[in-house]
């Protein structure tokens, strides 16, 4: 795909479909800079080696979703989490050892939920095939089918990811984006993952499912009601929303209280997300951000007027291009055996 070029999100939108009308899904092609890395991950890898492997994920994912529908914005987010650190590698999913804190217990990563789902359908997998699947694939698969198991868009899912043997809890800090960042900061933290502005705006839109914490968005609420300079300033969080978040949800509950990003359809996968940014309800400075580049608010203007297949489009091929940064594959890495804990 020419993902080199800035198109404008007409055509990008054709070029998309009709990559849909010939069969080739939202792929992964498009992946800029990671073309070798790219090659070796593949759509079936493990057909002989486990050919039981998708299935079981799947089904154990579906079953779950079905049951605790929260389980599939953590599962997502996990899946970017584990992407942003080292690529995507399986590290978010390691606990913390003696020799040092890991990237779990970073604070960015402390609300992340779904590390006992993804230990036990790994489980299943070793059952089936030991030592074949590794928990990178598991996870980029299971958020992938936990997404679709709430309604939400699917993407294609090249597998071969290996398993990295380390992770610290400072480079999760350092590397994941903070809620309090503005666009340019968003965007070059995003192009150093070899992920453009529309990557950027569009796997935003993945908060149209899952809560945040009052702690994550306090700063809008009690104070630098807006950042950044000039054309760059972030709008403010909308005056009566925000006085009824500090005076009853974040009230009540403090900073633990827990705040549906997308309220009356966060476990929807919908537009409701850009409607809220527009509206300035988006809780974080860094959703807000997104407004505050002329290009991106025009995309998100284009995406909320069409019908939602579209943003299910554009956020697939982003998720495609996601799950494949800095992947580990060929003899790189390990494939673990339990999730949490490297071979010994
Ligand atoms: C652009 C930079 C991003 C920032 C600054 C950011 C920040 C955050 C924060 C602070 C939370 C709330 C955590 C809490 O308080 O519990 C959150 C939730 C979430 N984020 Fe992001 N995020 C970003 C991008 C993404 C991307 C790219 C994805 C996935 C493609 C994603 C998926 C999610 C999901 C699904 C939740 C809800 C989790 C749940 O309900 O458990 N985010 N994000
Ligand atoms: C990893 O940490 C979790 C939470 O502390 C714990 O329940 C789990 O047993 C640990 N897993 C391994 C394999 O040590
Ligand atoms: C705004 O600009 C001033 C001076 O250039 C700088 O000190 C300040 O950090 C900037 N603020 C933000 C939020 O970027
Ligand atoms: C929301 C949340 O759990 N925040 C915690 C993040 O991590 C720091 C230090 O590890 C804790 O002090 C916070 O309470």
């Amino acid at each position: 795909m020419a993902a080199a070029v800035p198109l404008p999100l007409p055509v990008m939108l054709l070029v998309a479909v009709a990559v849909m009308l010939v069969g080739a899904g939202a792929g992964a092609a498009g992946v800029r800079g990671g073309r070798q890395r790219q090659q070796q991950l593949r759509m079936g890898f493990y057909d002989k080696s486990c050919p039981a492997a998708e299935r079981i994920v799947g089904d154990y994912v579906r079953l779950h979703v079905r049951r605790v529908p929260t389980v599939a914005p953590a599962l997502l987010r996990t899946h970017y989490h584990d992407c942003f650190v080292r690529g995507c590698d399986g590290s978010i999913l390691l606990n913390s050892t003696a020799a040092g804190a890991a990237e779990k217990d970073a604070p960015p990563n402390l609300t992340l939920r779904g590390f006992d789902l993804i230990d036990r359908v790994k489980g299943l997998v070793e059952e089936a095939c030991p030592g074949v699947v590794s928990c990178a694939d598991v996870l980029a698969l299971a958020a992938r089918d936990a997404v679709a198991a709430i309604g939400g868009p699917s993407w294609r899912v090249p597998t071969g990811r290996r398993d990295g043997t380390v992770s610290t809890m400072q480079e999760a800090v350092r590397e994941l984006p903070s809620p309090s960042m503005t666009f340019p900061q968003l965007v070059a933290l995003f192009a150093g993952k070899g992920l453009d502005v529309r990557d950027l705006v569009w796997l935003s839109g993945a908060h149209t499912i899952g809560i945040a914490h009052c702690s994550s968005f306090a700063d809008r609420l009690y104070s630098y009601p807006s950042a950044g300079n000039g054309t760059g300033t972030v709008p403010p969080l909308d005056a009566a929303y925000a006085a009824n978040l500090r005076q009853r949800k974040c009230r009540m509950g403090g900073r633990d209280a827990a705040v549906e990003m997308d309220p009356g359809s966060f476990l929807t996968f919908d537009l409701g997300y850009y409607h809220t940014v527009l509206k300035h309800r988006a809780l974080f400075r860094s959703d807000a951000a997104l407004v505050t580049d002329a290009a991106a608010r025009a995309d998100i203007a284009g995406v909320v007027s069409s019908p939602p297949e579209v943003f299910f489009q554009v956020f697939a091929r982003s998720m495609a291009r996601l799950g494949a940064v800095e992947v580990k594959t060929g003899s790189q890495g390990e494939i673990r055996k339990h999730c949490a804990v490297v071979n010994s």
